[in-house]
């Protein structure tokens, strides 16, 4: 069995949003499209508390998009974005998120940053996301969402980690592109890892 994963359709990646990831409205209505195709739907959501250290506001003289050590890891520095329970961390107007079986809140702990529906960045705490899969016997994964070049990367990686099959559907794909070509180095390298890029999929493709 496959399962969907889309990777956080947020109105705060949506243009409009606190950090918002160019053209991330148009990936909602190929989730739309895609949902009805599989048995079974999952959806990750960016879920900090106001004070995350992965927002630039908790840095004193830091900026937006710099990089700094938190904890000993590597973390780039982000506006305040979808905090917990603020419309910002809401999910796209417009998803038919009644589709969604389950929904795997990430990034919750203030020290530590979560780009993976799996894991956090430190591959400390898992979100259950693979258990959840495991359990209901899924062997593949499809996955969408945003951003290209940190969440959907860090998600599908994890999963061929895990040893699921792993499509990655471009079409249902926006990349932040803090360096221009991120989105597209990031589509390369999961091909590399072994995931399978898509440019989109028809009903009879699942
Ligand atoms: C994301 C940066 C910070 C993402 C989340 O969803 O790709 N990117 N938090
Ligand atoms: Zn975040």
């Amino acid at each position: 069995m496959e399962t969907l994963v889309l990777v956080d359709l947020q109105n705060d990646f949506l243009p409009g949003g606190a950090l918002p990831v160019p053209e991330g409205d148009r990936v909602v209505p190929v989730a739309n499209r895609l949902m009805p195709l599989f048995p079974l739907v999952v959806a990750t959501q960016d879920w900090h508390p106001a004070d995350h250290l992965s927002f630039a506001s908790q840095h004193p003289g830091r900026r937006v998009g710099e990089q700094v050590q938190v904890r000993g890891l590597d973390q780039t520095l982000w506006p305040d974005h979808c905090v917990r329970e603020t419309w910002g961390a809401d999910f796209a107007p417009g998803l038919a998120i009644w589709r969604v079986h389950r929904i795997f809140p990430k990034g919750i702990d203030r020290d530590i940053d979560s780009y993976s529906g799996f894991y956090d960045n430190g591959h400390l705490r898992s979100t259950e996301l693979g258990e959840f899969l495991r359990v209901r016997s899924v062997r593949g994964v499809c996955v969408m969402g945003l951003a290209t070049d940190y969440c959907v990367q860090f998600t599908a990686l994890d999963a061929l980690q895990q040893g699921f099959r792993v499509r990655v559907i471009s079409a249902g794909c926006r990349g932040v592109n803090l360096r221009p070509g991120d989105a597209d180095r990031a589509l390369q390298q999961l091909q590399v890892a072994g995931a399978q890029i898509v440019a989109d999929l028809n009903p009879e493709d699942v």
